[in-house]
């Protein structure tokens, strides 16, 4: 019999060393990270790059840029303190393919305030859903175990606001669409500790039936979205500038080398273009 409960408690004790990883790791949908910075410069709720006197020469330079984008679609985020205490997200998002204005339009953004992950939108979940264009439908859902009904509480535009445009940018002379949003953090209680969500972007254009998502994963299961750390710092200056100053060299001196060594002798390859990213729309509202 003591043998028997040695050989249980055995197995008992290996299990939990086999389950310990599971319940240790935080998982989020590996290769999809960003850092949110405070912000050196609060934008301008105009669903365009403003032209300003901005601190890092324009407004969304002063933001890192997330890991793994999807072809076609570009965001970015900073965050500012907005009358003393409140935590203000700003979101830059846009999308290369889209130039249309349609009514089946949408942009979503769905948030793990607690980060506790699932396989279905728990109640402490949010989805930001805009549809259409030009002042389209903004509503705030929340998880309930299950699936998302529309958040109780919220205001537009103190609590949350998302204005779009067809324009250029710095990241594409191409018109595009280009979407601002604003919310409040604490409003929806995202992760009181941290500042550091779990968060799920997407958008799709119905001219030519493009979703771009970032993860490309479900807005429907918590696990699968990526993590966007809070930075009480500003971005360094180094990591935006710089970066696009050392690039910069990097393909001048590329260019100079090949001009040099291959004069009219060699035809190079255009290279690789980049894949598609029209997807089955997974999801929609
Ligand atoms: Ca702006
Ligand atoms: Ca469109
Ligand atoms: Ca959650």
């Amino acid at each position: 019999m003591k043998r028997y409960g040695l050989i249980v408690l055995s197995i008992i004790m290996l299990c939990s060393l086999l389950l310990m990883p599971t319940a240790l790791v935080n998982a989020y949908e590996a290769g999809y990270e960003t850092t949110n910075h405070l912000a050196t410069d609060e934008i301008v709720m105009d669903g365009a790059w403003s032209a300003g006197n901005w601190t890092y020469g324009s407004e969304w330079n002063d933001t890192a840029v997330p890991s793994n984008l999807p072809a076609g679609m570009h965001w970015r985020d900073k965050w500012t303190y907005l009358g003393g205490t409140d935590i203000i997200a700003h979101y830059l998002i846009e999308f290369f393919v889209d130039n249309t204005t349609d009514a089946g339009d949408y942009f979503e953004m769905c948030v793990d305030c607690q980060v506790d992950g699932g396989t279905a939108p728990q109640t402490d979940d949010i989805k930001i859903y805009y549809s259409g264009q030009d002042n389209g439908t903004l509503i705030v859902y929340q998880g309930t175990g299950s699936g998302w009904v529309e958040h109780p509480n919220y205001t537009i535009p103190a609590d949350v606001q998302v204005v779009n445009s067809i324009n250029s940018s710095p990241l594409n002379a191409t018109p595009h669409l280009i979407i601002e949003l604003t919310y409040d953090r604490l409003k929806f209680e995202v992760t009181g500790n941290t500042y550091s969500p779990w968060i799920r972007i997407a958008v799709y254009d119905e001219s030519t039936a493009t979703l771009a998502a970032w993860p490309p994963t479900s807005p429907d299961v918590p696990d699968d979205w990526g993590l966007e750390t809070g930075s009480i710092n500003p971005i360094p200056e180094a990591l935006t500038i710089a970066a696009v100053v050392l690039l910069s060299s990097v393909a001048v001196a590329v260019s100079f080398y090949f001009l040099r060594k291959h004069p009219k002798t060699e035809s190079h390859s255009a290279g690789k273009t980049g894949e598609s990213n029209t997807l089955s729309k997974a999801c929609e509202n």
